[in-house]
C-alpha cells in the first residue's frame, strides 16, 4: 500500500495498519491509501473480516490539525467512514493509546471496537473551537445515548476503556497483544455470522432520550460557554442526532463544522494547541536531564502546600520543611483537608488519597533535604528571607540538586548569587492554587545550566503543568503584564467607571471575572504589601486595605460579600470613597464605555508583551499567550493577548495607544517599537 497504511491477512482476516508518527493523525497521505485499502477489501470476497489498527504509541488521535484552514484534499474522513460502514463483513477497530476526534469517528464507522485496558476515547474537537466533523455527533449518541454523548462532546474530555465498555462504546477490553485479540474477536464475529448493523442504523438507545432533560442540560452547558461558539454547536448537533434522520443530522453537523473551522475562535484555540507544545521547545532542551526522584519544598503555606501536592500528585515523594512543628502540622493538615475535599467531590478515591499522603515527609531540619534532587522554596516574598534560605540550602542540598524559588517577582539572579552554585538555581513560579493551576513559569536565571532547565521543563510535563520558560525581570511575563493591565484601573474609577462596570467589560470580553472581583478573591492585602515594599501607591485600594477591606476573606473589598457568600455585591460605601478621592484630585467623573475600558487595560497589556519580546524575556509571542491563557484566565476563544492583537488589529492598537499617550503622557501607552512593526507586518517575528 503506502508507508503510512499497510494491509496484512491473517487467515482471512485483513489487518489494516495505519502508521503515521507521532500520533497517527489522519493526514491526507493517510486518508488516500486508507480509502484505497478499504475499497479493495470491500470488493475482496476472500476476506472474512477486517481489523483496523495503528502502529506506534496510539490509535488515530484525530484529523491532522495542521491541515485546517487549507483547502480540503479528498478523500475526506466522512467518505472513508461511509465506505467502511457499507462493508457487510465484520469490521473491528483495535484501539490502544488514544482514539480521539477523527480517530474515534473512524472507529465508529466499524461494527465493533475493542480496546486496550489503558486506552482513552473521546471527541475533543470543542477544545479546538470546532465540533466533530466526521459523523461523531451523530454516531456516538447511537451507542452511548444522547446524554452521555452530550457530556463527552461538549466537555471534549476522553473516557477510559472500562467506562467506554460500560457505556456501550467498546465491545471488549483486553490486556496484552491487542491486535491478536482483535483478530480473534473479528474471526469469532465472522463465525457467528451477521447481520452486523452499522452504527448509523442503531436507533434504539436514541429512542430513550428524555429531550426535556437533554435541553435543560444543554442550556446549562450553554450558560457556561462564556461566549464560545463550539460548545453550543456541539449541543445542537447532538440534539439533531436525536430529532433528525441520520443523513439530515450528518449534513447539519457538516454545516456547523464548516462554519466553526473558519472562525476566529477556532483559529485562536488551534493557535493555543500548538503554542503550548512550542513553549516546551527550547534550544538545549535535549540536554541530558538530571535524575529527579525526590522533591523538597520549603514552606507549607498556601503556595508551598499546593506545590507539594502538585509533586505528590505527579507521583513524587516530597519532603516538606517548615520553621516550626506547629507550622508543619498546620501545613500537613491543610494538605490532608484538600485531599478529603477531592474525595468528597468524587474526583479522588480514598485509596489514592492514602497513597498521596504517604508521599509526604515533614521536617523542620534542613539536613533532611540532603536526599532531594529538586528543592522548591516557597517562603515569604522578601529578598533577605530568600537569601537566608538559599544560603542554608547551599550547605544542605546534595551536589547537583536543582534549587528553585517560587518567587513571583524578586530578582532570581540576586538569589542565585547568594549561593556557590548559581548554575543550579532557577525560578519555578507556580500559580495559586498550585495543585490546580496548569501554568508554570520557569525562570531561567543568568547562570542557570541548560541541563537544569531541560530537567524542569520535562518535570513540568510529568506533573501535568504547561511550562513556559521566561527570563528574569520584575514580575517575569505574567505579573509584569498584569501590572501594565492594571495601571489604569484606579484612573478609570476616578474618572467615572465603577468596579462592576469595569468587571462587566472584562466578563463580556470572555474573562471568568474582572480585575476587581479577582482582587477581592486573591486578597487585596497581597497587592498592598507588594506596593508598600516597592514604595508604590494606589489611593483607592490602599484606603480599602487601611479599612481592613481585604476582599472575600474579610467579607468586603471592592464589593460586599454578605454572609460568607462569594457573590460580589456593589457597595455604595466604595463608590462614595471613589467619588471623594476624585473630588480630592479635582477629577469630574464622566461616562466611560466598555471600549475605552478595554483600550486602557488590554492595549497596555499587549504593549507590555511587545516590550517583553523585544527584551527577550519571552522567546515567542505564543509563549506569552500560553502564560495568559493558563495563568490569568485570558479567554481561550481569543487565543491570548498577542494572538488577539492580530484579531483586534495592531494598527488600531498602536493608534489608540498613541491617543492615550498624548492625552495622559503615561509610559504604559507609549507604543513599543515591536508593536509598531507588528502593525505594519502583522507578525510578531522581529
Ligand atoms: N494533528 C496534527 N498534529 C498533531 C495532532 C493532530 N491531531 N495531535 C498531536 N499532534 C502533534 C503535536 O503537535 C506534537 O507535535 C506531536 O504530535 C505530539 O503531540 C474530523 C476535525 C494525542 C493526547 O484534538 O490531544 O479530529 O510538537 O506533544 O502529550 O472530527 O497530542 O512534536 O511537533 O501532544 O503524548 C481532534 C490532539 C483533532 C487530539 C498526545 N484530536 N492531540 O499527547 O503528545 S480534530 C485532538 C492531543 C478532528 C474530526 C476533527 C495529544 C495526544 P510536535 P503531543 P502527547
Amino acid at each position: 500500500m503506502s508507508s503510512s497504511v499497510s494491509v496484512a491477512n491473517e487467515g482471512g482476516v485483513a489487518i489494516v495498519t495505519i502508521d503515521n508518527p507521532p500520533v497517527n493523525a489522519l493526514s491526507f497521505h493517510v486518508r488516500e491509501p486508507l480509502m484505497q485499502a478499504l475499497v479493495a477489501l470491500r470488493d475482496d470476497a476472500s476476506v472474512t473480516a477486517i481489523v483496523i489498527a495503528c502502529a506506534g504509541r496510539t490509535f488515530v488521535a484525530g484529523a491532522d490539525i495542521t491541515e485546517f484552514g487549507k483547502p480540503m484534499q479528498q478523500p475526506e474522513l466522512r467518505a472513508i467512514v461511509a465506505v467502511l460502514e457499507a462493508i457487510a463483513r465484520p469490521t473491528v477497530a483495535a484501539i490502544h493509546g488514544t482514539a480521539l476526534g477523527g480517530g474515534l469517528e473512524l472507529a465508529l464507522g466499524c461494527h465493533f471496537r475493542v480496546a486496550d485496558q489503558g486506552a482513552r476515547l473521546g471527541l475533543p474537537e470543542v477544545k479546538l473551537g470546532i465540533l466533530p466533523g466526521g459523523g461523531g455527533t451523530v454516531r456516538l449518541p447511537r451507542l452511548v445515548g444522547a446524554a452521555k454523548a452530550l457530556k463527552m462532546i461538549v466537555s471534549g474530555t476522553p473516557i477510559g476503556a472500562d467506562e467506554a465498555y460500560g457505556a456501550g462504546l467498546v465491545d471488549a477490553v483486553f490486556e496484552g497483544d491487542l491486535t491478536t485479540h482483535a483478530v480473534n474477536f473479528a474471526r469469532e464475529m465472522a463465525r457467528k455470522g451477521g447481520p452486523f448493523p452499522p452504527v448509523r442504523d442503531r436507533d434504539d438507545v436514541l429512542k430513550e432520550t428524555d429531550l426535556a432533560a437533554f435541553d435543560a442540560e444543554a442550556a446549562d452547558l450553554a450558560r457556561k460557554a462564556r461566549g464560545l461558539e463550539a460548545p453550543i454547536a456541539c449541543a445542537q448537533a447532538v440534539r439533531d442526532a436525536v430529532t433528525l434522520p441520520f443523513d439530515e443530522a450528518l449534513a447539519e453537523e457538516r454545516a456547523l463544522f464548516v462554519k466553526l473551522v473558519a472562525s476566529d475562535q477556532s483559529r485562536a484555540q488551534r493557535h493555543l494547541f500548538f503554542a503550548e507544545r512550542e513553549a516546551a521547545k527550547l534550544p538545549g532542551k535535549d540536554a541530558v536531564k538530571r535524575r529527579i526522584a525526590r522533591v523538597g519544598v520549603i514552606g507549607a503555606g498556601t503556595m508551598g502546600g499546593g506545590i507539594a501536592m502538585a509533586f505528590a500528585n505527579g507521583g513524587f515523594p516530597v519532603t516538606l520543611l517548615e520553621t516550626s512543628q506547629e507550622a508543619l502540622r498546620r501545613g500537613l493538615a491543610t494538605i490532608e483537608k484538600n485531599y478529603t475535599v477531592s474525595v468528597a467531590r468524587g474526583s479522588l478515591s480514598e485509596d489514592a488519597k492514602r497513597q498521596r499522603l504517604a508521599q509526604f515527609k515533614g521536617t523542620i531540619d534542613h539536613a533532611d533535604l540532603a536526599d532531594c534532587d529538586l528543592i522548591v522554596e516557597a517562603a515569604f516574598e522578601d529578598m533577605a528571607v530568600k537569601k537566608e534560605i538559599f544560603g542554608k540550602l547551599d550547605a544542605a542540598a546534595r551536589p547537583g540538586a536543582i534549587l528553585a524559588t517560587n518567587t513571583s517577582y524578586l530578582d532570581i539572579d540576586e538569589i542565585a548569587a547568594s549561593t556557590s552554585r548559581p548554575q543550579d538555581v532557577l525560578g519555578l513560579h507556580f500559580f495559586s492554587p498550585a495543585n490546580v493551576m496548569k501554568l508554570l513559569e520557569i525562570v531561567r536565571a543568568e547562570k542557570t545550566a541548560p541541563d537544569a532547565l531541560a530537567t524542569v521543563i520535562d518535570l513540568a510535563r510529568r506533573i501535568g503543568k504547561v511550562a513556559v520558560v521566561v527570563g528574569v525581570c520584575h514580575g517575569f511575563v505574567g505579573n509584569r503584564m498584569l501590572a501594565a493591565r492594571g495601571s489604569e484601573s484606579e484612573a478609570l474609577l476616578l474618572e467615572g467607571a465603577t468596579p462592576s462596570q469595569i468587571d462587566k467589560a472584562f466578563t463580556d470580553f470572555g474573562w471568568p471575572m474582572g480585575p476587581f472581583q479577582m482582587g477581592d478573591l486573591a486578597g487585596l492585602d497581597i497587592g498592598w504589601r507588594n506596593r508598600k515594599a516597592r514604595g508604590l501607591t494606589a489611593p483607592i485600594a490602599d484606603t480599602l486595605c487601611q479599612q481592613g477591606r481585604f476582599g472575600q476573606k474579610t467579607g468586603r473589598g471592592f464589593y460586599l460579600y454578605e454572609n460568607g457568600s462569594r457573590t460580589p455585591v456593589p457597595d455604595p460605601e466604595v463608590e462614595a470613597l471613589i467619588r471623594d478621592k476624585a473630588a480630592e484630585k479635582g477629577i469630574v467623573p464622566r461616562t466611560i464605555d466598555a471600549d475605552e475600558i478595554i483600550e486602557r487595560t488590554l492595549y497596555p497589556l499587549v504593549n507590555e508583551g511587545a516590550k517583553i519580546l523585544e527584551e527577550g524575556i519571552a522567546a515567542r509571542a505564543s509563549d506569552i499567550d500560553v502564560v495568559w491563557v493558563n495563568g490569568y484566565g485570558f479567554p481561550i476563544g481569543k487565543g491570548g493577548p498577542m494572538f488577539w492583537a492580530g484579531l483586534e488589529g495592531a494598527a488600531r492598537i498602536v493608534g489608540r495607544l498613541r491617543y492615550w499617550h498624548e492625552r495622559t503622557g503615561k509610559d504604559v501607552f507609549k507604543p513599543a517599537p515591536l508593536l509598531e512593526r507588528m502593525a505594519k507586518t502583522d507578525s510578531w517575528e522581529a
